[in-house]
């Protein structure tokens, strides 16, 4: 039945984020590592815990590229668009301009943070100084800010920070601290000056630490501090210039992109997603549309659907989702950003308490959802209804005390079958973001519930292996890819790659199929010219089926990753149960593709 597979350092946890973490290091080589921190200094931070219980976070990039809006002469830009400056490759001359007419009047510090309040936020990060240079505060250190460069005249960094913290909330401040386009000695201007006649020490002590000492100085007890993109010191000095900050302000988490792995929480790339959940303080960052920085002709948003389901999808996995939005250059938040967030807000409302405060959940990720804890209680949060209406929570060797939904309280029916538990649901809208049920339990917690197999059901109309779970043998192996759509839209996808030779190399799903049937399987993958026209093999059930790989696409981080879903098989399950699925080349030969996730649909 089922054979015994050697090599499954991958279904180890630490061992995979570990590995993940050796790859990016190896394949985005020095620079990229270097940009791309996420890694934190792995002691407890003595304020952590408000940071680990507030789960939904509010990102504010706000800064003279807002006033530019994605253009610049005429020209519209796409992706980010606090970036228009190195995009354009816009003069400092030419760029300070435009402060001249940067006027946000229609700023009003109260209305935002009412807005994150009403979101159900509990921490707000705003951009104090991006790369751009231009701080956003009242800057004794350098004129190019908005109190002595614009019309405007006023610092809304020293309002915001009193309305967010007066509504509850944790402020922080974003600081650019090595990358500054607009001083000879910062990061990454190449356009104006020379990167070889430039003195970073200089800028470190000249201005940017003078201006995070302002920052930590006079707008109060800040939460955290956002450090992104480092460069330009060794470790030492890194420390050095940790400590120096420190003393100000003891208690300020500082970001893990602070560099050189002396962060306090870790900061997941953007729009990053860990596939499982991880141990420690951390936060995946995404923004509301394609840009951090706002764009006038971006105007693809996330639904309060996707949100919600991202905020819980973090949350299952112990960390914590900041959501971005860019406001216009005259201090507006676009309206769906506004309308979102309320509708997200008005879900936490009622179920709240299935985030905040929670840890990561004691089920792994099913086709109906993920879960939450806290002490004695899963949430099970169900966004896929399964056409049964019986919700199956597999292996729970717990002593149930009692299930109800979270909103209304309404205590539900539910049995157990062996190991299994099944709930019987009420009937609730198949358009429901994402409906929360409460499973209050006794017992202690068993560790062994990650080597669950992955389970497929009849009752969803699709079932996805993600290629995180996989366990690989040979030269296959899982590899988080990164990649991008618009300049700076950065997506991550976790891919078993490598896979290449037909004796040694393959890749297993251990599932367990909850309904017989006939079922559709579908690979998800990419697969560059090279790679393309190879023969694979797919076997599950004593069966074997043939296919041919199919050319997607060249693989380069600043391009789109396409992935095709090619069926290669319809296959009957006569007995529910656990199965191996397994996957490789039939020769030897080029790695056989990227592959994504496996789909199962049954078939009615
Ligand atoms: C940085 C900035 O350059 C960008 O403008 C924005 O502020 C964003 C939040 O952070 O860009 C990065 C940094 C790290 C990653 C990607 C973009 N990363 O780790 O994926």
């Amino acid at each position: 039945m089922k054979e015994k597979v050697t090599l499954s350092y991958n279904r180890s946890w630490p061992y995979l984020f570990f590995w993940m973490f050796l790859l990016k290091m190896t394949v985005q080589g020095q620079t990229m590592d270097e940009m791309w921190d996420n890694r934190a200094s792995g002691k407890e931070h003595p304020n952590i815990q408000w940071f680990k219980d507030a789960k939904f976070g509010l990102f504010i990039h706000w800064g003279l590229y807002s006033h530019l809006g994605g253009e610049w002469k005429g020209k519209r830009y796409y992706g980010s668009g606090e970036w228009i400056m190195n995009r354009a490759k816009i003069p400092v001359k030419e760029y300070e301009v435009a402060a001249a007419s940067f006027n946000p009047t229609q700023f009003n510090a109260d209305e935002w943070a009412q807005l994150a309040k009403d979101a159900g936020i509990k921490y707000v990060v705003i951009t104090a100084k991006h790369h751009e240079g231009f701080a956003m505060f009242d800057s004794k250190v350098s004129t190019f800010d908005i109190v002595d460069a614009t019309p405007y005249k006023r610092d809304p960094m020293k309002l915001l920070a009193d309305a967010v913290r007066k509504q509850g909330m944790q402020f922080g401040f974003y600081y650019s601290q090595f990358q500054d386009w607009h001083d000879p000695n910062g990061g990454k201007n190449t356009w104006d000056f020379d990167e070889s006649k430039k003195d970073y020490q200089t800028y470190y002590r000249q201005k940017a630490i003078p201006q995070l000492k302002e920052l930590m100085t006079n707008y109060g007890d800040l939460g955290i501090v956002w450090f992104d993109t480092p460069g330009g010191l060794t470790k030492e000095q890194t420390q050095q210039f940790v400590d120096s900050l420190r003393i100000l302000q003891p208690q300020s988490l500082f970001s893990s992109r602070v560099g050189h792995g002396l962060g306090d929480y870790r900061d997941y790339g953007d729009s990053e997603m860990p596939a499982t959940p991880i141990k420690g303080a951390w936060e995946s960052i995404y923004t509301h549309n394609d840009s951090w920085g706002y764009i006038k002709h971006d105007m693809n948003f996330k639904t309060p659907e996707t949100i919600i389901q991202l905020l819980a999808e973090a949350a299952s996995k112990g960390g914590n989702l900041m959501l971005n939005v860019g406001p216009d250059g005259s201090g507006r938040i676009p309206e769906y950003s506004v309308r979102f967030l309320r509708e997200t807000g008005k879900w936490l409302q009622i179920n709240g308490e299935s985030i905040y405060g929670t840890t990561e959940g004691l089920i792994p990720q099913q086709p109906w959802g993920v879960t939450t804890s806290k002490p004695g209680k899963q949430y099970l949060h169900v966004w896929n209804r399964p056409h049964n209406g019986e919700l199956l929570i597999p292996a729970f060797n717990r002593q149930v005390k009692k299930v109800y939904a979270l909103a209304g309280r309404q205590v539900l029916n539910w049995h157990k079958q062996g190991n299994d538990i099944r709930i019987d649901l009420p009937t609730f809208p198949i358009d429901a973001k994402n409906t929360v049920f409460v499973l209050e339990y006794m017992g202690k917690v068993p560790t062994d519930e990650k080597e669950a197999p992955l389970i497929v059901s009849g009752c969803f109309d699709e079932n996805v292996l993600k290629a995180a779970f996989a366990k690989t043998e040979g030269n296959a192996h899982i590899e988080n890819l990164t990649y991008s759509h618009y300049y700076g839209d950065w997506k991550h996808t976790t891919c078993v790659v490598g896979m290449a030779n037909g004796k040694t190399d393959k890749t297993q799903f251990d599932i367990r199929i909850t309904e017989p049937g006939d079922y559709q399987i579908i690979l998800e993958y990419a697969c560059q010219p090279e790679s393309a026209n190879q023969e694979g093999m797919l076997s599950i059930s004593d069966q074997n089926f043939y296919f041919k790989t199919l050319h997607t696409g060249s693989f380069d981080k600043k391009s789109p990753l396409l992935f095709i879903k090619q069926p290669v098989a319809t296959v009957a399950i006569e007995r529910s149960g656990q199965y191996i699925l397994d996957i490789k080349p039939v020769a030897n030969g080029q790695e056989l593709f990227k592959l994504k996730a496996v789909l199962l649909k049954p078939i009615n």
